[in-house]
This record gives structure tokens, C-alpha cells and sequence, in this order.
């Protein structure tokens, strides 16, 4: 996929936001969904998107929307810190395939980071255990603030 593509409706996180995928949320209003990542690369792994746009990647969001997502990304990576007091959080975000993007709608990657545990490769591997997710993501919803 290029980086200049029209949305694509039917993407993962289209189909998430509209409910016809499930998602273990950590936090929802009405400019950004959290939920954690199905693959994820280290324990903690949370993804947020920006809700009623249609951006593929940062380059396509419309510069007056990115304020509150961004404050919305903040929001859930002190809620990682928090929840999972990591040594460190990597905020991290791809745009078009070659550099690394794999689901075309807008997303940051909040990585919480611990000494001695590395991390697993992007978007690939086994697919999470679902109650161990729920198990975290519960721990990062009781500590939004
Ligand atoms: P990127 O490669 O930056 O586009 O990241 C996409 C991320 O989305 C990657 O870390 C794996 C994750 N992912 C892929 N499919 C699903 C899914 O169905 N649900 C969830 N929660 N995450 C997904």
C-alpha cells in the first residue's frame, strides 16, 4: 500500500470502530478509541485511533482534529505509566507499507518498555490470549485519568 491511497472503509479499525469487530477497549470517547493490540509487542501493547475521520495515516489527518487525538494518545500512555510503571513507553506510529504500516486508518502505538525484556517483532507472531489482554487493559481503564 502506498502512502497517498484512498480510505479504505473496510480496513480492520474502520471495522472496529464500527463494532463489527470485537476489541478489548481501554478507553473510549468521541475523538479516539484505546484498545490493546491483538499482536502485541511487548505486555501492555495499546493501540489509540482517531474516531469519525477517515485519515490513513498522520499525514492525512486533518490538522485541526489532531490536537484532542493527540491529547487522547497522552492520555492513555500516562494511563499505561500508571497502570504497568514500565521503565520506559515508546509512542510510536508508521505511515505506508515500506515504512512499516500494516492497517490503514490512523493509530499510535503506546510500548511499555522494561529493562532486560525486549521486544517482539511488529505485527506478526501469535495472537494475543484475550483474557490476559482484558486482565491488563483493565488495569490502564482504572487508570485513566
Ligand atoms: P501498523 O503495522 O502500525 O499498521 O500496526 C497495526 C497493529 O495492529 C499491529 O501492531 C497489529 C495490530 N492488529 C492487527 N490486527 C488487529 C486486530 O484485529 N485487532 C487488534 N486489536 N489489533 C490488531
Amino acid at each position: 500500500m502506498t502512502l497517498h491511497a484512498p480510505y479504505d472503509s473496510d480496513n480492520i479499525f474502520a471495522k472496529i470502530l464500527r463494532g463489527e469487530l470485537p476489541n478489548v477497549t481501554v478507553y473510549e470517547d468521541d475523538v479516539a478509541l484505546a484498545f490493546m493490540d491483538v499482536f502485541p509487542q511487548t505486555s501492555g501493547h495499546t493501540l489509540v485511533i482517531p474516531k469519525g475521520v477517515e485519515a490513513r495515516n498522520f499525514l492525512d489527518m486533518p490538522p485541526e482534529r489532531l490536537g484532542d487525538y493527540m491529547e487522547r494518545v497522552q492520555k492513555v500512555a500516562n494511563a499505561v505509566e500508571r497502570a504497568l510503571s514500565p521503565d520506559g513507553i515508546v509512542v510510536t506510529q508508521f505511515n505506508g507499507a515500506i515504512a512499516g504500516q500494516t492497517v490503514f486508518h490512523l493509530h499510535f502505538h503506546i510500548l511499555p518498555r522494561n529493562e532486560g525484556i525486549s521486544q517482539k517483532a511488529h505485527a506478526s507472531g501469535e495472537m494475543a490470549d484475550i483474557a490476559e489482554l482484558e486482565s491488563i487493559a483493565n488495569k490502564i481503564r482504572q487508570a485513566i485519568r
